[in-house]
C-alpha cells in the first residue's frame, strides 16, 4: 500500500477525473481563503482605531458590494456544482462493453461473484484494460466499499444495489478497505484488488478463482493447503511464523497447548484447527475479544490448511 503524503497513484482515467476536480476545488478554496484572510488583516491594520474618541462611521450597506459578493460565489458554487455531479453520473452510467463483479459486503470481508460463475472473499482480480462494472450490495449491515486508488467509495446497504464502473487499470496490487464502521472487526475488513494482464486473468477464471496458485491434483495436502490459505486471504491476517498480525501467527504452535480467552487450554490439533476456522467463535483464543470473521471454507479445505500448519515451525 501506497502511504505518501499525499493521495495514493490514481490507478484510472476516472480516477484522475476526480483527482483533477478535487484538486480544482482545493485550489479555489485556496485562493478564497488568502484572500479573505488577506482582507481580514488589512482592514484590522488600516482601520483600526487611532485614538481613544475615534467614532467608527455608522454604513447601512452597500447593495453594490453585496450584490457582488453574492452572486460572485454563487457562481463558483453553481460551476463546482455541475462539474461534480456530472462526474458523479459518468461514474454510475457504465458504457456497454464492460465485465461485472458483484460486491457483497459481509461482516467481516468482501465476497466478489464473477460473471462466469465462481466467487472469492477479499480477493478481486481484474484484468488489466478492461471496462469493469461493480454492482454492490450487502448480506448485513451497511458497509462502504471503498478503492482509495480508484478514488471510489460507494456504500453497501442491504436490500439494495448500487454501482460504479471504471475504465483500463494500471497493473499492480491495491487494498479494499470498508469505509463505513460496520462492527468490532471493521479494521479488519480489508479485501485486496490485484490488476493483471488477460492472460493471467484467463488462468485465473480456468482455476475458478483460485488465484492462478492452482495447484495440481498430484500435490500433497500440505501443498494444497498452502495455496488455499494464499489464496483465500488467510495470510493477510495470519503470519507463517510466530508474530501476531490481525490474528495469531501460525508457525510452531501445532501439537502445543493453546491458552483460550476464558483461561482454559485446548490441544491445538486438527480438530481445533478446523473448529476454529468453521465455526471462529467457539474459541477465542487468549488475547482476542470478538471472533476471526467467517470464512468460505470447507470443512476439507480447512483440514487441507491444518496440513499446512503443520509443516509451519
Ligand atoms: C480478517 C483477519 C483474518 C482472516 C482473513 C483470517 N483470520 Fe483466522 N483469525 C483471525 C483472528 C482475529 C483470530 C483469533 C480469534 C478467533 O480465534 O476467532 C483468528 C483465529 C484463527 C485460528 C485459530 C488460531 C489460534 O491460534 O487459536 C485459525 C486456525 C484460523 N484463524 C485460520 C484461518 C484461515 C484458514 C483463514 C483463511 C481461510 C483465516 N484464518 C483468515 C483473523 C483472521
Ligand atoms: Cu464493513
Amino acid at each position: 500500500m501506497d502511504i505518501g503524503w499525499f493521495l495514493p497513484e490514481a490507478i484510472a482515467n476516472m480516477a484522475e477525473k476526480v483527482d483533477s476536480l478535487f484538486i480544482l476545488i482545493s485550489w479555489v478554496s485556496l485562493a478564497i481563503f488568502i484572500l479573505v484572510e488577506m482582507l481580514l488583516f488589512i482592514f484590522l491594520i488600516r482601520y483600526r482605531r487611532r485614538r481613544s474618541d475615534d467614532q467608527g462611521l455608522s454604513i447601512h450597506g452597500n447593495t453594490k458590494i453585496e450584490i457582488i459578493w453574492t452572486v460572485i460565489p454563487a457562481i463558483i458554487l453553481v460551476i463546482i456544482g455541475v462539474l461534480g455531479s456530472q462526474l458523479t453520473y459518468d461514474i454510475q452510467r457504465p458504457p456497454k462493453d464492460v465485465y461485472t463483479i458483484e460486491v457483497a459486503g459481509k461482516k467481516w470481508a468482501w465476497d466478489f461473484k464473477y460473471p462466469e460463475g465462481f466467487k472469492t472473499t477479499n480477493e478481486l482480480r481484474v484484468p488489466e484494460g478492461k471496462n469493469i462494472l461493480f454492482k454492490i450490495t450487502s448480506n448485513d449491515v451497511i458497509h462502504s466499499f471503498w478503492i482509495p486508488a480508484l478514488r471510489m467509495k460507494q456504500d453497501a446497504v442491504p436490500g439494495r444495489q448500487t454501482q460504479f464502473w471504471t475504465g483500463a487499470l494500471k497493473k499492480g496490487t491495491y487494498s479494499i478497505p470498508c469505509a463505513e464502521y460496520c462492527g468490532t472487526m471493521h479494521s479488519m475488513m480489508l479485501g485486496k484488488l490485484t490488476v493483471v494482464s488477460q492472460d493471467d486473468f484467463n488462468q485465473f477464471v480456468k482455476s475458478g478463482g483460485k488465484g492462478g496458485t492452482t495447484t495440481s491434483s498430484s500435490a500433497s495436502p500440505a501443498e494444497k493447503g498452502k495455496a488455499l490459505a494464499q489464496s483465500s486471504g488467510c495470510l493477510n491476517c495470519h503470519a507463517v511464523d510466530s508474530s501476531k498480525l490481525f490474528g495469531p501467527g501460525w508457525g510452531g504452535v501445532y501439537g502445543k497447548s493453546k491458552k483460550l480467552a476464558d483461561g482454559s487450554t485446548v490441544m491445538y490439533d486438527d480438530q481445533y484447527i478446523v473448529e476454529s476456522i468453521m465455526k471462529p467463535s467457539a474459541k477465542i483464543p487468549e488475547g482476542y475479544t470478538a471472533p476471526m470473521p467467517p470464512q468460505n471454507l470447507t470443512e476439507d479445505e480447512a483440514r487441507l490448511i491444518a496440513e499446512y500448519m503443520k509443516t509451519l515451525k
